[in-house]
Order: structure tokens, then sequence, then C-alpha cells
């Protein structure tokens, strides 16, 4: 991914939720334009179409090299709930060749038919991927016939250290949740930027680990005590967004509920457009919930070859190194990590101390009832009411 698309320009100091999608959008229409006139036509024909969550851009490096090899015409769109993905698939015409599910949605999408049964001979690559991981996803995914893995991560807080320690005092403890649900925290962070993940599946297992419940409660109890928590820092919440980036490189906002890799890119961002604030990722310990996200090729996909050609692809060795360079989250690739900058590896946020990682949490499937519920709780607390 080239920054200097996604850096912020001077300026623009307005809170804005989805700023980083028509940038994004641009991006994949400049990438696109390059895959066609880079092709070589004696390849793959065709087209390819792709969903993938903004900032899961994968790396310049890899994109360039497919499009030297191949002669798709690559084109994206951008996703930021698991939410909506869901409904597209559900739908039976995604319009899409590869998506990339959450590991908390893939079963039940699984049950609902939506994914073509893999064929593993044609991801040649596959013998990259990491045989400890694929036995933890299949968990998700029993025989790991639908999904190939992508990137991992954690939820936790990506912290502008300077501006949360003026705002509460430089001996403040910054290792909790309390920071975003805890209103007497919240309240003081409101002065300068607080946002939150606009994904009820994300925000509402952490508010209950939080509060020392079951992070995957199958009560409905559970999830109306967690709402009245929520509703009490409500008034401090300055936007719920997924893309929340450019909003923390630019320091529009000060803390912002996070996915670990994406703090990765705040900090090359901010640097980037000359903030010399401290960016830190914080997973609260035992209260950190782990994902994964997996590609999947829709049943109805009009271009199943391409799709598998863009999946093995993504599992090269250094085309994996070159995608965690660019994102910063760990692929399930593990050679790939000899390719990868030091400083990368030597950052618990991108990867994780074996210690930390046993303390995190899986987040599993929500139950359709418990989802039901948490999606009316959640319309109820963004609305204020
Ligand atoms: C990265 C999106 C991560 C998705 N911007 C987390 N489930």
């Amino acid at each position: 991914m080239d920054d200097a698309f996604t850096a912020r320009g001077p300026g623009g100091g307005a809170r804005r939720a989805h700023r980083a999608a028509p940038i994004a959008r641009r991006l994949a229409a400049a990438l696109g334009i390059a895959l066609v006139l880079a092709g070589n036509p004696a390849r793959a024909q065709g087209d390819l179409n792709i969903l993938i969550w903004s900032d899961y851009f994968i790396g310049p490096k890899a994109v360039a090299e497919f499009g030297k090899a191949e002669a798709m015409n690559i084109k994206y769109g951008i996703l930021d709930s698991d939410d909506t993905l869901q409904a597209k698939l559900l739908s039976g015409h995604s319009g899409y060749d590869v998506v990339y599910p959450s590991s908390a949605y893939i079963s039940k999408q699984i049950e609902a038919g939506v994914y073509q049964a893999l064929d593993w001979s044609r991801i040649p690559n596959r013998v990259n991927l990491d045989p400890e991981l694929m036995k933890k996803i299949a968990s998700q995914d029993p025989g790991n016939r639908f999904g190939v893995p992508y990137v991992w991560g954690t939820d936790g807080m990506a912290l502008n250290v300077t501006r949360v320690r003026e705002a509460l005092g430089k001996d403040a403890p910054l290792d909790g949740w309390d920071l975003l649900f805890n209103p007497a925290t919240v309240a003081k962070l409101h002065k300068c930027g607080v946002s939150m993940l606009d994904q009820a599946s994300d925000v509402f297992p952490h508010v209950l680990a939080y509060m020392g419940r079951n992070p995957n409660s199958r009560n409905p109890q559970d999830y109306q005590d967690a709402y009245e928590v929520l509703r009490k820092v409500r008034p401090y919440i300055d936007q719920f967004s997924s893309t929340y980036l450019n909003d923390m490189a630019g320091g529009d906002m000060c803390i912002a509920m996070a996915w670990s890799g994406d703090v990765g890119m705040i900090r090359r961002r901010a640097r980037q457009a000359g903030q010399n604030f401290e960016i830190r990722y914080i997973a609260p310990k035992g209260q950190s919930g782990l994902w994964f996200t997996f590609m999947g090729i829709p049943k109805d996909a009009a271009n199943k070859d391409n799709a598998y050609r863009w999946i093995n692809h993504m599992l090269d060795v250094k085309v994996a190194a070159d995608i965690t360079n660019a994102i910063t989250y760990p692929t399930a690739v593990p050679e790939s990590r000899r390719f990868i900058r030091p400083e990368l590896t030597a950052d618990p946020a991108v990867f994780p101390s074996a210690e930390d990682a046993r303390g995190f949490f899986m987040m599993a499937e929500i139950d359709p009832a418990i989802m039901h519920l948490i999606t009316r709780l959640w319309l109820q607390f963004k609305a204020g009411s």
C-alpha cells in the first residue's frame, strides 16, 4: 500500500467517521488500472472481484507481481463490517470471487452454504500454511474445507499516548478497558476524541470481558448488562468507525477501539504526516479477543479460477512477508517471518509473545438469537437512547 494515498492532507481537521472510504476507492481504482496495464495476456484472463476490508490492502509488491504474471482485471470492494459481508453472501449473488470474513462469522456462513468447498490441489502454496494454526481454525471451519487464513489479530485500543497523558495525567494507568468503558475516564478523553469500532460483535464481547463475564456468553442478561455499561459512556463517544486510521494518525482522535495491526499503520501514517506523538496499542491482559480473517470463495463466484490463483499468490512466502510489512498484521505463513522488517517482528502488538497469546480469548461465533439481541441493543446504544 502506498501510504501517500492515505496520509492525511493538511487542514482536514473535521471529525468524520468514514474519511478513509473514498481514498481507498481511489487507491483501488489506481491499482486496478495498473494491474490491467501490467498484465500478460498469455496468462489467466477475465475478471477478479474481491471484497476486502479497508486497510487490508495487500502489499504493493504483492499486487504488482500478480499483475505482471496475470492479465486479470481486478476490482476491489471495500468492506467495513462482517454484518454487511454476511448480508451480501446470504443474498446468494454477492458478485464477488474472493471475500474476507472474520472467524466469528465463518461457521454460520459455511452452514448456510454460501461458500464453495475448496479444492486444495489448486492452491499449491498451501504447504506454506502453519499446520498448528490450521488446527486451531478448524474449530470454526471443520476439516479446513472452506476458509484459507489470511491474517490474524486482536481487539484492543489505539492510544495517542501524548494526548491521553495530557487528558488523564502523566501517571494514569494505560492498560485496561477502563480507558473506553469507565465513564469517569472516557469523559476526560472526550476532549481529545474517542472512537469506537462500528461493529457490535467486536464491542459486546470486550465489554463482557471488562465486566469479568464470559466474553462469548450465551446469556441474554449479560448483554443487557453490557448495554448498561455502554449507555453510561455513550455521551463521550465522538465517532463509531471501523476505518479510524487517519483519524488517529491525524490527531483528531486520541483513543480508538482498534484492531491490532491497524496500529502499525496509524504509527507509520502519523510519522509520514510529520506528527510527533506516540501511538501505542493496548490489549488488556486476559480481556482481548483473538480473531482470524479468512479468504473464501462464494459459491456463486463467476471467476473461480482467478480466485484460486489470487489465494495461492497470497500464500507465497515473499508475498506474505510483503503483506505483513505493508499492513502490519501477521499472516498464516510462518516462513515469511524471515523477510519481515525486524521492528515488526519485535513489536508485541503485531507478534504477541507466547505468554500474551495464552491470555487472549478466541472470539467465538455468536448465536443467531444473541446476534439479534445485540443488533437491537447496538442501535439503541448508538442512537443514545
Ligand atoms: C482491518 C480490518 C480487520 C478486521 N482494518 C478484523 N476482524
